[in-house]
């Protein structure tokens, strides 16, 4: 599938201009799928900053935990219920 050009995110992190590419690409994600998704992505970052060589990555972990707070209360908003 190729990309779409045409969806343009307005606003910073936006998850429903993600979410709307990915499925304009065949990946039609509720939120449950893009929770796991985030989470084993966030994992995988912080556990390859771990064991690299390089310290640049060990400097990006700084900014993970407010990341990770502002996409898990994104990813919250997708189905429009708390929790
Ligand atoms: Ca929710």
């Amino acid at each position: 599938m190729p990309k779409n050009r045409e969806i343009i995110m307005k606003k910073a992190y936006d998850l429903k201009v993600l979410g709307a590419k990915l499925k304009e690409r065949g990946l039609d994600l509720g939120e449950d799928a893009v929770r796991i998704l985030a989470e084993e992505t966030f994992d995988w970052v912080e556990e390859s900053a771990a064991i690299s060589e390089t310290p640049y990555d060990d400097m990006a972990m700084i900014v993970m935990p407010p990341l990770k707070k502002i996409a898990f209360e994104n990813i919250d908003k997708i189905d429009g219920q708390k929790g």
